[in-house]
């Protein structure tokens, strides 16, 4: 039976894919510039969305030095299916990746696992022209609200004892100057850049540039909210997810997002009324504010633990599927 849901999606307008702001080729020009004196790139990334968005002018002018690849939130993303990806991305090129949960706060991610890989991919590297320094540079990359700055503060707390030297926050862009020199440990000294994200100038395809969305890379508005949650409900129907069903208790899945979002709106009392010409009022779903609550709910993992890239693996590891059926 054919299935009753979207296969494929409409989008709006590309133009805010786009986008791309000056201060973001400006951060990226003076990373460029300051290469010279880093000894190891971290690259944080989502691991909801291990196969995209990973940005390419990264790959072509910073990824000439070691790299560590920390593929963070693994909390609310799909750990079985994320093992697989890290196959695939061994095959492109990136040989060091680790899974993080870098919300929980545990040093032992620090001090266990980031450290000890970060040290010893440095032991294999040669050092270029920084033999002689006694410390270490390392580039904090990635693109916006992945953890770059978490992952600095908790660094910071787990070897130095100090507080957060680097603003996090929970919407894209909160790091806003273009780089900032962190001491993170001593013995042996280590000092990380904290960057701001920056996102790829270049979206060629739209589910990627979604995606991005959907895990919280680009600021809401930009897309609007209802757009990003109609691309989550065509994503769960087409992959029949329907625990979102449950989760709000309805009578059945729904393939339009107005559908959808009237009816957390309803169940939750989110209504705007305007009073009527003719005497008493009118109440209308507020959408935006069911949308945020959907969008909180599906990045908390409320919704479900995804790899928002499983068609891309399937396409890749087709066996990975088959063993599940
Ligand atoms: N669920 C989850 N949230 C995280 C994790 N790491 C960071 N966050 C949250 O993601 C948001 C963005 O983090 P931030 O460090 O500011 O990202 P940056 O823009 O890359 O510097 C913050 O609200 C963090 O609390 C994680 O491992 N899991
Ligand atoms: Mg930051």
């Amino acid at each position: 039976m054919p299935s009753p849901f979207r296969q494929s999606f409409k989008f709006v307008s590309k133009d805010v894919l786009h986008y791309f702001p000056g201060h973001m080729s400006r951060g990226l020009d003076r990373m460029q510039s300051k290469l010279k004196d880093i000894d190891l790139i971290i690259e944080v990334h989502d691991a909801r969305i291990p196969l995209s968005c990973r940005n390419q002018q990264f790959k072509e002018t910073l990824l000439i030095r070691p790299h560590l690849l920390i593929m963070n939130k693994i909390d609310v993303g799909d750990r079985r299916q994320f093992y697989h990806a890290k196959e695939v991305l061994k095959t492109q090129g990136d040989q060091y990746t680790i899974a993080t949960n870098l919300a929980k706060g545990h040093n032992k991610i620090i001090t266990q696992k980031i450290m000890p890989v970060a040290l010893s991919i440095l032991e294999d590297a040669p050092r270029y022209h920084r033999a002689e320094v006694d410390h270490y540079n390392m580039l904090v990359i990635g693109l916006p609200n992945v953890g770059k700055s978490t992952l600095i503060n908790m660094w910071r707390k787990a070897q130095l004892g100090l507080g957060k030297a680097t603003p996090a926050g929970a919407q894209a862009g909160v790091t806003m100057s273009v780089m900032e020199k962190i001491k993170v440990n001593d013995n042996p000294r280590i000092y990380l850049y904290d960057t701001p994200g920056i996102r790829p100038c270049n979206v060629a395809d739209m589910h990627e540039g979604m995606k991005m969305a959907l895990v919280g890379t680009i600021r809401d508005h930009l897309i609007g909210e209802d757009v990003i949650v109609d691309y989550l409900l065509y994503w769960l129907n087409k992959h029949e997810y329907f625990y979102y069903v449950i989760f709000y208790n309805m009578p059945d899945a729904v393939d339009n997002v107005y559908d959808f979002l009237g009816f957390v709106a309803r169940s939750r009392g989110l209504n705007d009324s305007s009073s009527l010409l003719t005497g008493g009022y009118m109440f209308m779903p507020n959408y935006i504010r069911a949308a945020n609550i959907v969008l909180s709910d599906f990045r908390t993992g409320k919704l479900g633990k995804f790899n928002l890239d499983e068609d891309l693996l399937r396409e890749l590891r087709p066996r990975v599927f088959e063993e599940t059926i």
